[in-house]
């Protein structure tokens, strides 16, 4: 129970007592919209104490196992820095922001305590990452699910990697524990998409590790409008004895940047969608909350989400497999500098942050693209960054086995050094916003069309074998804060530019998809940003608010997308603004 969580439980029971629920769980809490939450407990409770506070927190947990077994402790996320024990036995220590798993080594005990020692102050030993500011609020602690899974001992099946080869085929990949390495006599058995509850690897054939071209029975393709998800049991076995069992999900698509487009199942893609970080006011998300996400993505008329700036939450990609929502995952990463790309540990750090996003993400059909170094320095020519460039989209390509596109968002321009390394190019601008304290400036919105163009021609020239993305382009729009479309702040503006962006890019045949900055205001970090630049502590980006609420930004969208073939297609004003 959170309240337990915060220090000042008395003043939260105080809070449940006056007609709140226990904070963040009973259905009456649940119930209220976000702000309201927020609100009523600051209300109750005088500005939460935890919200913008760093430092270090003790989560404690106990597990019921069966006598003997081993286990696997599977973290979602733990950020900034985490130390885990069980049973007081030191087992880990990880920083960033991606999944990751710990081995538990048996005991007799069906009892087992697990603790986490968490660190959320910025510095170079808790985020090796080393930019110690973002914009947006990183939260701290055990942000995502944990899970302890029990264990036969300590070889088992560390993954089963699918990666569709055809329409009909795969190629599927074993990996074993650490302990497995010695093992003689190990073999496996398989069976795709069994409708039977449990293991019953009896009848299933015996396969070899690895197994490439295989035939998927019934093999149906994943598409963005037909979602089919095949699924495969593996039966590790030693003997007649069973070590482990694993179910993956995954989806039969083929991918390719072929010239300047990017072809799902030899289909021509039309990317449209929004950045979206997996923050509410909380980074705590409820399946709930991700749900009703994915249906605003899908309700605006997006077939795609860049999950800035690190790696999603599982469940996340599980919902837009199902959905047919095309994803851009990508490493921790943002603004980084040349001393962090010429900093040892910091790219030792970047590349398992790598492999962890890779590993948590493999099977989900939904992520086309793996990116990193957001809005890195890629104009740097110190050997160092372009060490740094190359040696991450080869490490992503090679890990995926070039199952994904690798590149990263880019506001470097013309002047990116390093974008032959990427399988796509992808810019960012913010026209007509930056600065955002300038007056808002109607000729420059209407030299948006211009600047795109310009990128088209500059792609085409120099990397005629590269499809371009717009991954970032937008404006701020404080909720509910209306005025006419000249006004920079107003969501007249915000709806202006946005639009401005869609009709540009979508009528330049050059550019193969946008993706906006960004679907909802998020909390920033007080501590790095000022008021004056992200007022009412949020970036304001959003075509929603922080509690979903959509502005004029999004409705406009949604109609412009939406629209039938021969309805009207430009820009959607106020009235008083339409000429
Ligand atoms: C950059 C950055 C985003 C966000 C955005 C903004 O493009 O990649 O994370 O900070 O700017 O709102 O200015």
């Amino acid at each position: 129970p959170r309240c337990g969580c915060w220090p000042e439980a008395e003043a939260c029971e105080l809070c449940c007592g006056r007609g709140f629920g226990t904070f963040g769980s009973s259905q009456c809490w649940q119930a209220l919209p976000e702000e309201d939450r927020t609100a009523g407990f600051e209300q109750c409770c005088g500005p939460s104490p935890l919200r913008y506070r760093r430092g270090v927190a003790l989560y404690r947990s106990f597990v019921q196992v069966p006598a003997k077994s081993s286990g696997l402790l599977l973290f979602g996320a733990c950020t900034l820095r985490c130390l885990v024990a069980v049973d007081g036995v030191f087992l880990a220590d990880h920083s960033g922001l991606s999944a990751f798993n710990v081995p538990v080594p048996a005991s007799e005990s069906t009892l087992r305590t697990v603790t986490v020692l968490v660190d959320n102050r910025f510095n170079q030993v808790t985020h090796p990452v080393h930019q110690l500011k973002y914009d947006w609020y990183q939260a701290g602690g055990l942000i995502r699910a944990v899970q302890f899974h029990s264990l036969r001992g300590l070889v088992y099946l560390q993954a089963v990697e699918v990666f569709p080869r055809s329409a009909a085929e795969v190629e599927v990949d074993f990996r074993l524990s650490v302990a497995a390495e010695n093992v003689q006599g190990l073999h496996f058995r398989w069976r795709f998409d069994d409708t039977a509850e449990g293991c019953s690897w009896q009848q299933w054939p015996t396969v070899s590790c690895c197994s490439s071209n295989t035939s998927v029975p019934d093999a149906k393709l994943w598409t963005p409008q037909q979602p089919h998800l095949h699924r495969l049991k593996v039966a590790l076995l030693l003997g007649e004895e069973l070590l482990d069992c694993q179910e993956v999900r995954f989806g039969l698509r083929t991918l390719e940047a072929k010239g300047r487009e990017i072809r799902l199942n030899g289909q021509k893609l039309s990317l449209f969608g929004l950045n979206r970080h997996d923050l509410w006011s909380s980074a705590v998300l409820t399946q709930e909350q991700l749900v009703q996400d994915v249906q605003l993505l899908k309700n605006l008329g997006a077939n795609f989400v860049r999950g800035a700036h690190y790696a999603q939450d599982q469940r996340f990609l599980d919902l837009c497999d199902e959905q047919g929502l095309l994803v851009w995952e990508e490493v921790l990463g943002w603004q980084n500098t040349p001393q962090d790309f010429a900093d040892g540990i910091f790219m030792m750090q970047s590349l398992k942050l790598a492999d962890e996003m890779v590993a948590a993400s493999v099977n989900h059909p939904s992520v086309i693209f793996f990116g990193f170094f957001n809005e890195g320095r890629s104009d740097d020519p110190s050997p160092a960054t372009e060490a740094a460039y190359h040696s991450m989209s080869q490490r992503l390509r090679e890990r995926s086995k070039s199952s994904r596109l690798i590149s990263w968002g880019s506001n470097a321009a013309a002047n990116d050094r390093y974008l032959h390394y990427a399988d796509v190019c992808s810019f960012h601008a913010y026209p007509a916003w930056y600065p955002s304290d300038a007056p808002g400036n109607l000729e420059e919105v209407k030299g948006i069309p211009l600047i795109w163009e310009a990128y088209g021609r500059y792609v085409a020239e120099l990397f005629p074998e590269k499809p371009l993305l717009i991954t970032e382009a937008g404006a701020g729009g404080l909720y509910g804060h209306h005025g006419p479309s000249e006004e920079k702040w107003s969501e007249e503006y915000q709806s202006l530019l946005m639009q401005m962006h869609y009709l540009s890019i979508f009528t330049n045949p050059s550019i193969a998809g946008l993706a906006l900055w960004q679907f909802a205001d998020v909390p920033i970090d007080r501590q790095t940003s000022s008021e004056e630049h992200r007022p009412r502590g949020l970036n304001n980006k959003g075509v929603l608010s922080l509690s979903r609420q959509p502005k004029l930004a999004f409705q406009a969208l949604r109609l412009l997308r939406n629209r039938k073939e021969g309805e009207y297609f430009g820009l959607i004003l106020p009235p008083e603004d339409s000429e």
